[in-house]
This record gives structure tokens, C-alpha cells and sequence, in this order.
């Protein structure tokens, strides 16, 4: 190295390189909590290469950040112990492992994974590095400056942009080359798991839910003060839809799914009650577990009974489900016990099911 460049190095290796770490990381937190929450493949592409640029875009500011380590480490008299430091820089980088190797193919579950996929283990680490990074930038604050603002931050910061892109882009290209399971996931960064066959489709819950121990043979269809039990028996029918049930979890797989449109039922039930006309469809499963969806959308929904002309399975929501074209498999909800049409909002609840 010139010593006209090791003088300039340190200097110039600081707060930007800092700046860039926290930006990169908080734009990856960001897409990839978004990334659980989009469900159409043409938003999700976008969300899904913009999580894997912030995130490898990280290891670009690798070469400044080891500057920037060793000066502090020079430093006589650190006043704080770099333990927390330390502990970041490890578990961003089992962040980053975790990441690429669920998008290269590489999913388990594996006893080296605790008998956890490595997305949802990805997601644990990465909210532990997002703590730890808050508590590492708190005690390190910032003022904006004048500059940051200026032409040249601007450059470098669109320059960080294209680069991080073009690692994603040197990835995925990667993976194509090389013929890697990961040329084959889905938009969402999804794998395809037991397509037009429901056995081997994965059964998983969100959280806390578990298989019911009763089954339960009617739904109760409510609203503008009515309340109409509808025996299951009366919803398998002829309606199919063809779509893709996408986890959270890291994987999807297309059924063509049967039973009764949402808006026919409701039509049915609770066609001579006045309706709020902004409202939204509240489905609430045997086991308390819920989601509420636009009214609007009651066109789009299918209460299913079946996939692959097979009645659905105890653990795929039997006696019937909701199906969602188009939204994760959290809104799928199994064992259906009541639909309510509800004034509310569909905005109005936790983003994601608490149970
Ligand atoms: C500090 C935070 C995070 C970092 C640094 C990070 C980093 C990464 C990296 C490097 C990849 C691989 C991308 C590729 O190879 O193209 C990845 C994939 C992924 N991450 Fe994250 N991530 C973070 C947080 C999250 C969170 C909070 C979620 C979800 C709640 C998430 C969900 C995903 C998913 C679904 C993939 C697979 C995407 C694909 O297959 O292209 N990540 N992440
Ligand atoms: N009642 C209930 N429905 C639920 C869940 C749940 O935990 N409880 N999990 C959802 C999630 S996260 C997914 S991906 C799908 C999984 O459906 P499957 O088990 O038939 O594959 O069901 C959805 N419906
Ligand atoms: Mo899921």
C-alpha cells in the first residue's frame, strides 16, 4: 500500500463505513420482514433482491470496517470493553451464513440446526444482530453533518447501491451456473415442497398452534346480526382454485384446492343483511388462531375441503380451510370455526398471527 493511501485510510474508513454498516443492516431487517409480509410474486421479487442486496451488500465494507477495528484497537485505555462489539460481528455473520445458505439450497432442518430450518434460524439471528446492533450504535451517536448531504456522499452511497446489487446479481448468477437447488425457489425465496401432492406438503403452524384434538363439522357464518351455523357438508363445493401455499418457513407448493368461494357463501348466508360496505372478513379457526381480510376481496377466497381431490388432511386444516391466493400461508387459516364480517378494518391487527 502507497503511504500517500495508508494515511489516507483510516481517516476516510470511519463514520461513513459505519453509516453504510447500519444502513445496509437496517435496509435488511426492513426487506426481510417485509419479505414475510408480501405475498404477490411481483412485489416479492422486488423485496426479496433488494433483502439479499442489503444483506451481502455488507460484505462489501468488510476491507473499511477491519480499518477501522484495528485503529480502535490501537487505542490505548478503550473505555469500553468491545465484548458487545464482538458479539455483533459474530452473529452478523451467522446472519449472513444462515441467509446464503438457505437461498443457495441449503434448508434443512439438521441437528447442527437444532432440528430448525436455517431460514427460521436466519430470522432468530437476525433479530439477536439487530439488537445487538441497536446497543452497539447507541453508545457510538452520530450527528448528520452538513456533507452528508452533499454530491459526494450522494456518489458513494449510490455506489454502495450498485455494488451490493451487483454481488446479489454475481450470486444468483452464481447459483444458475452451478445448477444449485436454489436456481429453483420461488420468488419469495421459497422451495417447492409436495405440489399436487398434499402428503407430502409440509404440515407446520405459525407459532404456538397445534393440531386439533376434536373435529368440528359446521362453520359459523355472522354478521349484520346474524348468525347461521352452515354444516361443512354444505361447503364442499365445486369452486377450484389453482394456487401456491407459500411458508414463511422457506417453502410453497401448488395444490388445485376445492370447496366454496367466500363471496358465494357469504351471498348465501348473508345476503339479505346489510353488510358494512368498507368492512372485512374475519376467520377465526377451532384453536383461536385468526385473521381478518378485506371484504372486498370475498371474490378471491375459497373456503377449501379439499386439495388434489383428496379431503384435506387433519394437519392441512381439515374439515376446511381458508385459501388466499396470492398472500403467505399465515392467512391460510386451518380448521375454519367461524367467518364474521366485522366493521373493522383489516389494518387494524398485529401484522403477523401471535399464535
Ligand atoms: C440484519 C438483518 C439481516 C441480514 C443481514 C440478512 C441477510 C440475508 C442474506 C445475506 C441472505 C441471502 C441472500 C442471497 O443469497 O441472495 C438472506 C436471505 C433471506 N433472509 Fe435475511 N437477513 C436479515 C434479516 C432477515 C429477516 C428479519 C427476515 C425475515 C423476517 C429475513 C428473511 C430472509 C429470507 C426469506 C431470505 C431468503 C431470500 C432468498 O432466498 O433470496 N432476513 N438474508
Ligand atoms: N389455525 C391455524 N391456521 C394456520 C396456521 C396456524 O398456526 N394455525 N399456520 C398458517 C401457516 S404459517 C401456514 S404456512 C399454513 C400451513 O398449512 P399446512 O400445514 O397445511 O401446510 O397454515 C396457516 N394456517
Ligand atoms: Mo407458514
Amino acid at each position: 500500500m502507497s503511504p500517500f493511501l495508508r494515511a489516507r485510510l483510516p481517516e476516510r474508513a470511519g463514520r461513513r463505513t459505519n453509516l453504510g454498516l447500519l444502513g445496509l443492516s437496517l435496509a435488511a431487517g426492513g426487506t426481510g420482514v417485509l419479505a414475510f409480509g408480501v405475498g404477490a410474486p411481483g412485489p416479492a421479487r422486488w423485496v426479496v433482491a433488494a433483502h439479499g442486496a442489503a444483506g451481502l451488500g455488507l460484505l462489501l465494507l468488510v476491507p473499511w470496517k477491519s480499518v477501522v477495528v484495528r485503529r480502535a484497537a490501537r487505542r490505548p485505555l478503550v473505555a469500553r470493553a468491545p465484548v458487545g462489539a464482538w458479539a455483533l460481528a459474530g452473529l452478523a455473520v451467522l446472519t449472513l451464513l444462515t441467509g446464503v445458505l438457505h437461498s443457495a439450497g441449503a434448508t434443512g432442518p439438521w441437528p447442527a440446526t437444532a432440528g430448525l430450518p436455517v431460514l427460521h434460524l436466519h430470522v432468530g439471528l437476525a433479530v439477536a444482530t439487530l439488537v445487538a446492533l441497536v446497543a452497539h450504535a447507541r453508545g457510538r451517536r452520530q450527528r448528520p453533518r452538513r456533507t452528508d448531504l452533499s454530491r459526494r456522499s450522494l456518489l458513494r452511497t449510490s455506489a454502495l447501491v450498485a455494488g451490493a446489487a451487483a454481488v446479489w446479481g454475481a450470486g444468483e448468477g452464481l447459483l444458475r451456473l452451478t445448477g444449485a437447488p436454489g436456481a429453483e425457489r420461488r420468488v419469495t425465496g421459497s422451495f417447492e415442497r409436495g405440489t399436487d401432492d398434499p402428503a407430502a406438503m409440509p404440515v407446520t403452524q405459525w407459532f404456538t398452534d397445534a393440531v386439533p384434538a376434536v373435529d368440528h363439522d359446521a362453520v359459523a357464518i355472522a354478521g349484520g346480526g346474524r348468525v347461521v351455523r352452515v354444516p361443512v357438508a354444505d361447503l364442499a363445493g365445486d369452486d377450484a382454485v389453482r394456487a401456491a401455499l407459500d411458508c414463511t418457513g422457506g417453502w410453497y407448493a401448488v395444490q388445485t384446492w376445492r370447496g366454496t368461494r367466500l363471496d358465494r357463501v357469504l351471498a348465501q348466508h348473508l345476503g339479505d343483511v346489510r353488510l358494512p360496505d368498507d368492512g372485512s372478513i374475519e376467520v377465526v379457526s377451532v384453536t383461536g388462531y385468526r385473521r381478518r381480510l378485506p371484504l372486498r376481496d370475498a371474490a378471491d377466497l375459497l373456503l377449501a375441503t379439499s386439495a388434489a381431490g383428496r379431503p384435506l388432511s387433519a394437519g392441512h386444516g381439515a374439515p376446511v380451510r381458508l385459501v388466499a391466493p396470492g398472500r403467505r400461508g399465515f392467512w391460510w387459516v386451518k380448521w375454519v370455526a367461524r367467518i364474521e364480517v366485522v366493521d373493522a378494518p383489516s389494518w387494524a391487527q398485529p401484522p403477523f398471527p401471535l399464535q
